[in-house]
């Protein structure tokens, strides 16, 4: 800050490229608080402040940097430990979604947690970043950042609960940014080790993240479509497929182009390499040949054809996961294979069949 003389009614500014500037008549006003995630549940969840005076930081290694896009991040830095938390107040009781951006090296735990007052601790970890962020439309597409994410229950008469980050020492630099806690709702497990109906998807689209299909830095043709029947829903004016399956909303991908539409993370769905599962899910599909069902094992994929399906139709998969296991859906045909070359998934179940093979596994109903 500096006065500027005032020269038959001018005054001159040396001012620099790239610089913004604010001429007052007198003293500059003080600048007022921006209330940083102001009617949100977390106070400052971006870090736009450029410091952690909002979160309580007890050990080292915890800073906010900025990226190379100009982005505030929380910063945790190699060789420590640090644990970065806040006091979430003004809760109702009920299910809530606590999630976050995190990249972190392979092997660095970094975990997101949720302790509710008076109710269970809820966490979720990521311990590697295999994938980039393709989203066309994210402000982190082109890095690894993906959302981690965690459901938490606020008990009956309470309404605070504690949102810690913190990461395993290790080497590299772990970035997190965008804490973001919504209400939220489980999809009922019936028995499963997971399930996804798509009914309270508060952000993204289940456990599964997009793998990149039609190239770098792109918008996605997948989404969560909601029931409108009849507009929605196949036969209407000439359409092949139901948008949704069951309840209000599925997943669907509307004439994706080729290549991997959307896989799950360790950080969604955790597979244990030499468990056996089995995934099952209902789907529709315009036409056979465009889409293929695929079990990845890092870099490796074995994949298995969905066919033409334009009723709800039953799909299932048992396999044994390697090392760095996820599941997903490729797109193998151009672009312009077919018109409606749409894939609706939705009732999605997971079952842990337990370690071994699956032709091993006595399990019920598992093939
Ligand atoms: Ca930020
Ligand atoms: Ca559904």
């Amino acid at each position: 800050m500096r006065n500027l003389p005032v020269t038959r009614g001018q005054v001159t500014l040396d001012a620099a490229a790239k610089t913004p500037y604010i001429v007052t008549d007198g003293p500059a006003p003080a600048p007022t608080d921006p209330h940083w995630g102001e009617g949100a549940a977390v106070k400052d969840p971006s870090f736009h402040s450029g410091d952690l005076a909002s979160w309580s930081v007890p050990g080292t290694g915890a800073t906010v940097t900025r990226n190379a896009r100009g982005q505030n991040e929380l910063t945790m830095a190699a060789g420590a430990s640090p644990t970065v938390s806040q006091r979430l107040t003004g809760l109702i009781p009920g299910t809530y979604a606590a999630s976050v951006w995190v990249t972190t090296p392979t092997g660095r735990a970094t975990t997101l947690a949720v302790t509710p007052t008076g109710g269970a601790r809820a966490s979720v970890y990521a311990d590697s970043s295999p994938l980039t962020n393709n989203l066309g439309g994210s402000d982190k597409n082109g890095t690894t950042s993906q959302r981690m994410k965690v459901l938490f229950d606020v008990p009956a008469g309470r309404d605070t609960a504690t949102l810690t980050l913190s990461a395993a020492t290790g080497p590299g630099t772990v970035r997190l940014d965008d804490v973001r806690v919504v209400r939220s709702a489980r999809t009922p497990l019936d028995g499963h080790w997971f399930a996804e109906d798509f009914e309270n998807v508060d952000a993204g689209w289940g456990p599964f993240v997009f793998g990149g299909a039609g190239g770098w830095a792109t918008d996605p043709r997948t989404h969560m479509a909601q029931r409108n029947a009849p507009y929605t829903q196949a036969g209407w004016n000439g359409k092949l497929v139901d948008d949704v399956i069951g309840g209000q909303n599925s997943l669907k991908s509307h004439e994706e182009r080729p290549g991997l539409v959307y896989r799950t993370l360790p950080q969604t769905l955790r597979l244990t390499a030499g468990r056996t599962y089995r995934v099952n899910f209902r789907h529709e599909n315009g036409f056979d040949g465009d889409y293929r069902f695929v079990v990845g094992s890092g870099a490796t994929e074995t994949t298995t054809a969905l066919g033409r399906a334009r009723t709800p139709t039953t799909f299932t998969k048992t396999f044994t996961a390697g090392a760095d296991a996820w599941f997903g859906v490729r797109k193998v045909t151009p672009e312009d294979s077919h018109d409606q070359a749409d894939l609706v998934l939705d009732d999605l179940t997971v079952d842990d069949l337990g370690a071994g093979a699956a032709k091993n596994c006595s399990c019920p109903g598992s093939g």
